[in-house]
Parts: C-alpha cells; sequence; structure tokens
C-alpha cells in the first residue's frame, strides 16, 4: 500500500507512534509518505521506502494566525495525487482529520477515493477536543473518517461518551519494537553506561516525558526526594517542555540537584531507558502511557498513577504498582517497597518485560493497522 501518514512532528507521544508505524510499515513493503510542517523528530532518514513532505505555510500579513489546517489539506491532496496514494492515516485529531476530510473532497471532485483513517490518542479528545469551540468539528471529522482507531478501550469508551459519536471505533493499543527497546545483556557495557549517572551501589530512577503540565514532573521531582532520603540515588529526567524549569527550581529547592540529570531531548530512548531501576509516570492523565511501555520492554517497572487507559498497560502489583494522582507519599513508598526488596523487584523487571513482548511489540500491533487499512480499502472486508 502506499499511505500518507500526518502526526505532529515534535516530542510527544502520538508523533512517537505515528513514526514508528511508518517505519514499521516500511519494513513490512509498504510506502510511507510523511506529510507534516516538519521531520518527525525520530525520522531520521535512514529507512528505505519513507518518504517526507514538508508542509510550507505562508504567512500574509493579513493573517494574525496562519491558516496550517488549510495549507496541510492542500498538500494532503498534492502528495495523494502525485504519489497515488491510497489512504491517509492522521494521527491526533485536531486538526489533522478534519485537513484529511477536506483533501478528500478535494480528490472526491476529481473523481479519485482517498479515504483516511484517524487515530485518536489522548489529549485530542480529554482536552483540546472538549473545548467548546473544537467539539463541533473534531466530532464531525471522527465521525466522518472512513476508519477511527484509539491506543486504549478507555480512549475509545471517553470518545463515544463525550463526543457522542456513533461511528464504530477500534482500539489498536501502542505498541514498541521489542528488538530496539531492549535490556541490556552486557552486564560490563551497562555499568559504563551508567556510571555516568550514578555510581554501583546507588539506584537509578528514570522519567521520560514532554514535561507539560499533565505530566506532573514536579511530582516526579517530590516522590524522588522521599526516596533519596532513605536509600541512595539518582534520577535521570529525559525530555523537555513547559514545566522543566519549575522541575529544575524545585531539585534546587529541595537540595536533591546534584542527584537530578536532565537530560533533554534525546533521539535514542532506547539506549538510556534499560539502565533504570524504575520508571516514574505520576501522570495526571495518560490514554495510555507509551513512554512507562518503552521502559517496561526494556525491563523496567513503572511507579505509576492509575488513571485513563494506564491500568490496561500495566498490571497492578505485577508489570509496576499503580497509585491515585498526586499521591506522592504512597508513590515513594511504593518505589521504595521494591527498591528494597530485590526479588520482588527482578520479578516485576521480567515480568515487565514478558509482558511488553507478550501484548504490545510491533510484530503484533502492526498487522492489526495493516489489516484495518485493507478493511477500510475494501480489500479485506472484515
Ligand atoms: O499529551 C501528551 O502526553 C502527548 C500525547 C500526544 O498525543 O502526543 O500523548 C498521548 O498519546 C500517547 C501516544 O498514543 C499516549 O501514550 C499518551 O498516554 C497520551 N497522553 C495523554 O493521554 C495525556
Amino acid at each position: 500500500m502506499r499511505i500518507g501518514i500526518t502526526c505532529y512532528p515534535t516530542y510527544g507521544g502520538s508523533g512517537v507512534v505515528a513514526t514508528e508505524l511508518g517505519i514499521e510499515l516500511a519494513a513490512l513493503g509498504h510506502e510511507v509518505h510523511f506529510i507534516s510542517y516538519s521531520q518527525p523528530f525520530r525520522l531520521n532518514g535512514r529507512d528505505d521506502g519513507i518518504f517526507y513532505h514538508e508542509v510550507p505555510v505562508s504567512n500574509y500579513p493579513l493573517f494574525e494566525f496562519p491558516p496550517y489546517d488549510l495549507a496541510l489539506a492542500s498538500r494532503m491532496a498534492e502528495v495523494a495525487e502525485y504519489y497515488s496514494l491510497d489512504l491517509l492515516h492522521v494521527h491526533y485529531a485536531i486538526p489533522h482529520s478534519v485537513s484529511a476530510l477536506l483533501a478528500r473532497q478535494i480528490l472526491a471532485t476529481r473523481g479519485r477515493r482517498l479515504p483516511f483513517v484517524t487515530t485518536l490518542h489522548g489529549t485530542d479528545i480529554t482536552l483540546v477536543g472538549l473545548d467548546r469551540s473544537y467539539l463541533p468539528i473534531t466530532r464531525h471529522a471522527i465521525q466522518e473518517s472512513d476508519g477511527v482507531t484509539s491506543i486504549s478501550d478507555y480512549l475509545r469508551e471517553k470518545t463515544i461518551v463525550d463526543f457522542d459519536v456513533t461511528r464504530p471505533i477500534k482500539t489498536i493499543s501502542n505498541f514498541v519494537n521489542c528488538d530496539v527497546y531492549t535490556p541490556f545483556t552486557d552486564e560490563a557495557q551497562k555499568a559504563e553506561a551508567r556510571s555516568r549517572f550514578a555510581q554501583p551501589d546507588e539506584f537509578l530512577l528514570m522519567h521520560l516525558s514532554n514535561f507539560r503540565p499533565v505530566k506532573r514532573v514536579t511530582d516526579v521531582v517530590k516522590i524522588f526526594a522521599r526516596v533519596v532520603r532513605e536509600v541512595p540515588a539518582q534520577l535521570v529526567l529525559i525530555g523537555d517542555g513547559p514545566d522543566r524549569s519549575t522541575a529544575e527550581w524545585l531539585a534546587h529547592d529541595l537540595g536533591i540537584h546534584a542527584r537530578i540529570h536532565f537530560v533533554g531531548k534525546q533521539e535514542r530512548v532506547s539506549n538510556l531507558l534499560g539502565l533504570a531501576d524504575l520508571f516514574l509516570m505520576p501522570s495526571q492523565l495518560e490514554s495510555f502511557g507509551l513512554a512507562a511501555l518503552e521502559a517496561m520492554a526494556c525491563k523496567v517497572p513503572s511507579i505509576a498513577t492509575r488513571v485513563g487507559g494506564v491500568p490496561e498497560l500495566i498490571e497492578d502489583g505485577v508489570t509496576g504498582l499503580l497509585f491515585p494522582a498526586g499521591d506522592v507519599d504512597a508513590m515513594a513508598a511504593g518505589a521504595l517497597s521494591l527498591l528494597t526488596d530485590p526479588p520482588r523487584l527482578n520479578a516485576m523487571r521480567e515480568a515487565a518485560r514478558k509482558d511488553a513482548k507478550k501484548r504490545f511489540c510491533a510484530n503484533l500491533v502492526v498487522p492489526q493497522y495493516v489489516r484495518f487499512y485493507e478493511q477500510v480499502l475494501g480489500t479485506n472486508p472484515p
């Protein structure tokens, strides 16, 4: 198939999923065309069968706000025509599904069919889509999509209830490439890489996000402050975003900044996650929690919150521990209970990798997308 993919190319879970999906589809022999305002950050031009088409957004003095969604719709229609795309797959409903709907209409006037699939990721529904000003158009574009998928059952139900969507929505969970996200097998290599952050007798905790308020990055620092009072430990924070400076300020205010490594955005998080003993994801809300899955695949269990789709990913007490959002005392106590009980921590590490492989590996999930595309195209009806 020839598939056009549109996503937010910057640091964020939906862009990561879209990019990894494109890479996996190309590896299966499909032709993938990314259409976006900049190259998705995990796409580095290394893969055959992957093309990138930039969306130019011209700014005219009259426009206080450059109309990106219209430029995107035009570019989608052009690319679909010039490269004979079979379908578009847009990640994150706003505004991508609206642009795809327009592109489909443009091609229809030329007698060409261009179906589009919308994948719902989270804040497109839970936050942005529920802003009344966006709701009617988002609902319309979801309803008019040729196929809609959601990354968790939680988000699927929420979309049906909050948006009163009547068309079917299929849950296709997020995935991870279990050959790229792997635990270290060479202990000497791991010790060498780990020495950048921690002494051999110190625990290493890790967090990865886009540092938006919903991630509660300051809770990560507060949890760590409680942990480090009891056991020697270091914390690595991967990513960047609006709450980074507040988190840095808190680290200084609590006097633990020397033990916290803000490493910023990283291109290859798979090289870092496997160094951790525990992953911290104290989010206010997660429709899935892709970062925790990436950690699981590297044999790292999570201390996380029992919110949104997280319980579909993390089995409480087996592949991680779940707590109410905001309960930093309980999360710190949970982390300490694992760090001070090596057999339990090890069992959880094994279970995390095993479960990631059993349910969320790319080779299990990506074929579900391929089948879904075939159904939308009518080449493999359900
Ligand atoms: O708001 C974010 O956290 C980013 C957002 C995105 O779309 O970039 O993440 C959402 O999609 C991810 C990939 O499907 C999920 O793993 C995240 O749980 C989800 N975030 C939220 O629901 C808050």
